[in-house]
This record gives structure tokens, sequence and C-alpha cells, in this order.
């Protein structure tokens, strides 16, 4: 039998990463668009994709360049397709609104309209994100929670959602949007809070660093683990109808709640190190999100299983080891060891 194949843009972010290892286990021919510079320096870029890197097939294109996602679309001719890709820091998209507009939504638009010309039975995942309800109308939100975005990414992401939806009904593609909330693991980029934490409280724990600059502390979010939710994604393009859903553990903490997990699974009093840094708050902030996932589990069988402390464990203890690793490279340097 040929295999189904899959292509997913963003491969080399976190969630990326995941979804491909999940289905190159489902046996999937995997292909994966990447920015130009990630084929030319592998090490760097594609740090995440390394122990499945053999198995994928990359195409370089950019979320910029229609021509050049319609030429990778052309080339695949996927069946389900996977759009991942965005400028995905919150706080960026108040430094840079205009890209960050352009790449999202412009970048979205390309591939569905690549998708509609090219493959138009290929079915369709959007990367919807919990920062659309922004401002929340009601605790906790559900797929019928008024949009309130409070950022140009949430913006960006409701733009996004809204012409997912109407690609589905004015051109009858099999196209899906997970509503999904903030998801972390040992691969979050170091700019996201979660990752920020959990590096510092190792670098603190070794004796590589002492605090941690933070802005708001009390923001509150509905935190899980991407390895979990990629499958969630896989299972509602598996669906006979596409539709949207929330992808949410249903619990939330504060990032203070983080902090004080993190410093403490290493024997630390995170008072001692978090230091607050007035230009970390953002212009509008999303004070607390917290998802209802009822119609997700329900209907796609999805529920998560890894609670928040083992998350915030699993981060800590994986920083520490890469940070240990650095530490023991740093010491040799310092005494003059070969290198
Ligand atoms: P990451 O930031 O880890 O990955 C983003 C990916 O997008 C990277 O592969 C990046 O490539 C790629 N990308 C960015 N700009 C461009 C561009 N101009 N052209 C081509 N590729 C580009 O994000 P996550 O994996 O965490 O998230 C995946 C998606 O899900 C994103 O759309 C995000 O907005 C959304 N989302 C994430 C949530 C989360 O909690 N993680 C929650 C809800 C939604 P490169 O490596 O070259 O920079
Ligand atoms: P978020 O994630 O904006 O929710 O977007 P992030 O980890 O950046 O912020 C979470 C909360 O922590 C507060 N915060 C800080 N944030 C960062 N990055 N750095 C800090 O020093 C800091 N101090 C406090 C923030 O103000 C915020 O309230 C993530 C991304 O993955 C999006 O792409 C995705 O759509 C949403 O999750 C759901």
């Amino acid at each position: 039998m040929t295999k189904r194949i899959a292509l997913i843009t963003g491969i080399t972010g976190q969630d990326g990463s995941y979804l491909a290892e999940f289905l190159l286990e489902k046996d999937y021919a995997v292909h994966g668009v990447v920015r130009r510079v990630a084929l030319e320096d592998p090490e760097h870029h594609l740090w995440r994709l390394r122990s499945v890197l053999q198995d994928l097939h990359l195409h370089s294109a950019s979320l910029e360049s229609f021509a050049s996602l319609h030429r990778v679309i052309r080339s695949v001719l996927p069946d389900e397709c996977y759009h991942l890709a965005a400028q995905s820091f919150v706080s960026y998209s108040f430094e840079d609104e205009f890209s960050t507009l352009n790449t999202n939504i412009n970048g979205t638009h390309y591939v569905l309209a690549a998708l509609h010309d090219l493959a138009p039975k290929c079915r369709f995942y959007f990367a919807g994100s919990s920062e659309m309800f922004g401002r929340v109308e009601e605790v906790p939100q559900t797929e019928k929670t008024r949009f309130h975005p409070r950022s140009v990414y949430g913006i960006s992401k409701v733009a996004g959602f809204e012409l997912t939806r109407n690609y589905r009904e004015a051109y009858d593609l099999h196209a899906s949007s997970g509503i999904l909330y903030n998801h972390e693991s040992p691969r979050r980029g170091y700019e996201f809070v979660t990752r920020k934490i959990s590096s510092h409280a190792a670098r603190i724990k070794l004796g590589l660093a002492s605090k941690v600059p933070l802005g708001n502390i009390e923001a509150k979010r509905d935190w899980g683990h991407a390895r979990e939710y990629v499958k969630a994604m896989w299972v509602m393009l598996q669906q006979p109808r596409p539709g949207d859903y929330v992808v949410a553990t249903g619990e939330t903490h504060s990032v203070r709640e983080f902090a004080e997990l993190a410093f403490s699974h290493l024997g630390l009093d995170y008072k001692d190190h978090v230091a607050s840094d007035p230009q970390l708050f953002r212009p509008a902030e999303v004070d607390m999100l917290q998802g209802d996932a009822s119609l997700a589990r329900a209907t796609l069988g999805w529920k998560p299983t890894i609670s928040f402390y083992e998350l915030v464990r699993e981060m800590v203890d994986a920083d520490l080891k890469i940070q240990s690793g650095r530490s023991v490279i740093d010491a040799a340097r310092s005494v003059g060891f070969p290198q």
C-alpha cells in the first residue's frame, strides 16, 4: 500500500518536531517546509528534528512567498497538510505588528489557496490559539466563546481561523482549526515563559546565574504537554467532517505557580531568584485562560494525561541535564582543556 503523504509547515518548531515523529510512527511519508537558512545550517536550525532527520523530506519555502509554497505543494501533493508555521511569540507581535500580520495571515492564505488549486482533497489543519479569546468573555472557554484578541498575534490567528472556515464553506475543503491552549515541553523555545523559567532555574542551581527577570507572574494559563497536543491535530484530520476544537487541560495555573514548582523541584525558593522587570509586561495582557475541551473529548476521544507537575518536572530535569553538560564544557575551557 502506498504511504499517506503529510506536509508540515513549521516542522522545525516545537509542535512540528513532535508531529513529525508521531506521523512517522504512523508510517506517513513526512514532508516539511523549512526556511532556506535551515538547510544551510542544519546543526543550528534543525536540532529538534535530529533523531528523525534522515526519514524526512524537507523543502525550502517561506510564508512570505506564495510562489514558493505553491511550488512545494505542487511537488508534494499532500493528503494531509498541518499548517503550524507562524510568528508565534506574542510579545514580539507588539514590537513588529506588520510582519506578524503579513506572515501569519498571508502565509495561511497562501497555503489554503495553493491547496485549493493543486490538492483540493487534501485535509488541512490550522494552528489556532487560545489567544483568540484574549480578554475572555467566559470561563472556561469553548468553541462558542466570542473572540476578543489582545495582541496583533491574536488578531492574526482570528484571521487565519476565519480564512480556514471560509475555505471549508466556500470550496468544501476538509479544513479544521484546533484552538490550542499553551502547550510546553523540553523543546519549547527559550523566549516563552515556561522554558525561560526552567532553563534559568537549572542555571541558578548550577551556580551559572542568580536571577531570572520576569514580567507579569500573576498571568494564568492552561498549560499542557506538546507531545499530547499534536495527537489532537492528527485525530481532527481523521474525522469524516472538518470542525473546530478547543484543546486544553481545563486546569489553570499562574506563572508564579510554575516558577514556585520549578525552583522547588531543585530545592530552591523562587522568591530568592525571580526579579520583576517592568519592561517584560505587555501593553495589553491576557490575564487568564482556561479551556473546556469537552467537544474534543466526546468527538475525537482526545484527553490529556500529563499533569502540570509532571510537565514542570520534565522541563526542569531536561534543562538541568543540558546546562550541566554546558557547565562541564565551560569549566574545561576555563582551565584550558583542549576543546
Ligand atoms: P514555534 O515558534 O516553536 O515554531 C514556529 C515554526 O514556524 C518554526 O518552524 C518556524 O521556523 C516557522 N516559521 C516562522 N516564520 C516562518 C516563515 N516566515 N516562513 C516559514 N516558516 C516560518 O511554535 P510552536 O511549535 O509552539 O507552535 C506551532 C503553531 O501553533 C504556531 O502557529 C503557533 O502560533 C501555534 N500555537 C502554539 C501554541 C503553543 O502553546 N505552543 C498554542 C496555540 C497555538 P524557524 O525554525 O525557521 O523559525
Ligand atoms: P503566551 O506564552 O503569550 O501565552 O503565548 P508566553 O510563555 O510568552 O507568556 C505566557 C504568560 O507569561 C507572562 N510572562 C512572560 N512571558 C514571557 N514570554 N517572558 C517573560 O519574561 C514573562 N513574564 C511573564 C506573559 O505576560 C504571559 O501572560 C503562547 C505561544 O505559544 C503562542 O504562540 C500561543 O498561541 C499561546 O501560547 C497559546
